[in-house]
């Protein structure tokens, strides 16, 4: 062979080699981009499809190509304290943010810690937000420093007008009511961040699309409506009437004191509960429509072999389940967040790992596979899922924490939830026989190492609530339950 048919041979070798590496190849040492999608109040009923009629084939298409975990939770059951915790790397335990309605970020310890965002700057990356992101209780100028530019539209809206508002009472909007595309702030969002995804990023990216839906009001394109006939929906499999007979009387009371009028208003005739389950559904599709949207304009980038791309919620939601419509519990039906996870190149594809894991650990996560591992400033809660998603088959030894104020606390372990509340009552379920929590075995004699097992991961200190209209109220139950 001649010299130069030798270097035409070996050029040859050198392109196929690339065709065959095809799209899978992350460019050594080149920083992953990342993009995070966050839903909002979206239960497990379609990612896993514990709900039977449920459509999700963007999910379902995501699913395919990323690793699930069937047991990640939220650190708290709410929106803002949930978002406040992930995203600060703070556990509600040291900050005292465990509900809606209270400003945690004006306090020193959260003033100075470096946020997801801010430590992703500090790594080289520009970081882009559109929709809901920490949603609320943080200061504009804050929030305006963690997300580069426009944060896109926001707000629940549209709203239902009064005839389609079936349930509608003291202010709160259930109704069910088509509006078309184009009027609501998670399509539009979807459309910015494709459009970023267009751009040319000399900077690695990270993005954060935060959905409005599934939450409520129950608006949605008229499509997705289409979707689910109100006389065939089924109502949840986790629902079990007389549920809360074997509950201590603190969530009981908390229950009848929260959601209890609500829930008898609204499953007092089936008809009325499908009608309600058939608006969370049908927003449940539409979300996952408007992440397929923007996951295709991922795939149709030339980001889409180098980013990171996580898709979760920030909470759970029950439809009946507990005889609640809501989230704000530690049961697992509020406390459940979606969570899949595409890392290029993985071996792992369409894989479901069964160990508890917490949305505290995606911050530890970023971390692990980007910036070079440089370190936040300030201690972060949680610990790297990397292991879990280089081995989904690996066993973690810690269970996920989930907190509902000082000393209201659930460990969920792969097999068990147990909770403790203020009073020393507790409640503890074996998920491999019981998986919607029906029967609370806290009280057997066969049940005390277990129980002894989860509560010694229960920090020992968990500083008081910050103030805020949910203190108030929880204050009253602990009080009066406790004497
Ligand atoms: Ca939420
Ligand atoms: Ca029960």
């Amino acid at each position: 062979m001649n010299p130069s048919s030798a270097l035409q041979l070996l050029l040859s070798i050198f392109l196929l080699s690339l065709v065959a590496m095809g799209h899978q190849k992350v460019e050594e040492g080149k920083p992953l981009n990342v993009l995070f999608i966050v839903a909002d109040d979206m239960n497990e009923y379609g990612f896993f499809h514990t709900h039977p009629q449920l459509q999700t084939p963007y999910l379902d298409a995501f699913r395919e190509r990323s690793i699930s975990f069937r047991q990640a939770y939220c650190p708290a059951p709410a929106c803002s304290p949930s978002r406040t915790s992930f995203l600060s790397g703070v556990s509600p335990h040291r900050s005292g943010k465990y509900y809606n309605g209270s400003a945690v970020w004006e306090t020193p310890l959260m003033q100075a810690q470096e946020s997801m965002m801010e430590w992703f700057q500090r790594a080289g990356y520009n970081t882009y937000g559109k929709g809901k992101l920490f949603h609320s209780q943080i200061p504009k100028e804050r929030v305006a420093k963690n997300f580069q530019g426009s944060r896109g539209k926001g707000g629940f809206g549209p709203f239902p007008d009064e005839a389609h508002r079936n349930f509608g009472s003291k202010g709160k909007f259930r109704g069910v009511q088509a509006f078309p595309d184009e009027t609501f702030p998670d399509v539009q969002n979807a459309q910015h961040i494709a459009q970023l995804l267009q751009e040319a990023h000399d900077e690695p990216f990270f993005i954060m699309y935060g959905l409005w839906r599934p939450h409520s009001p129950y608006t949605c394109p008229q499509r997705f409506l289409d979707l689910y006939d109100p006389a065939e929906i089924v109502l949840p499999r986790g629902y079990l009437k007389n549920d809360l007979e074997d509950l201590p009387a603190m969530p009981r009371a908390y229950l009848a004191a929260d959601d209890q009028p609500e829930f008898d208003r609204i499953a007092q005739n089936e008809t009325q509960w499908r009608a309600y389950l058939r608006g969370y559904l049908a927003c449940y599709s539409f979300a996952d429509y408007n992440i397929g949207q923007v996951l295709a304009a991922l795939d149709e980038s030339p980001y889409r072999d180098n980013t990171i791309v996580v898709i979760t919620s920030d909470n759970g939601f029950h439809m009946g389940e507990k005889d609640r419509f809501n989230k704000n519990a530690l049961w697992e039906q509020s406390a459940i967040t979606p969570m899949a996870i595409r890392i290029p190149g993985t071996k792992h594809a369409g894989k479901v790992c069964n160990q508890p894991v917490n949305l505290l650990d995606l911050y530890p996560t970023f971390v692990d596979y980007c910036g070079e591992g440089l370190p936040p400033l300030q201690p972060i809660d949680g610990q790297s899922i990397r292991p879990l998603l280089d081995n989904p088959d690996r066993k973690r030894k810690t269970p996920s924490i989930t907190y509902f104020g000082k000393d209201w606390v659930s460990i969920r372990s792969e097999r068990y939830r147990y909770i403790s509340y203020p009073d020393g009552s507790e409640e503890l379920y074996d998920h491999s026989r019981d998986p919607w929590e029906w029967h609370n075995l806290a009280d057997e004699p066969a049940s005390k190492k277990v129980k002894k097992r989860h509560r010694k991961f229960i920090p020992k200190e968990m500083v008081n609530a910050v103030e805020g209209r949910w203190t108030t109220k929880i204050k009253e139950i602990v009080d009066r339950d406790s004497q």
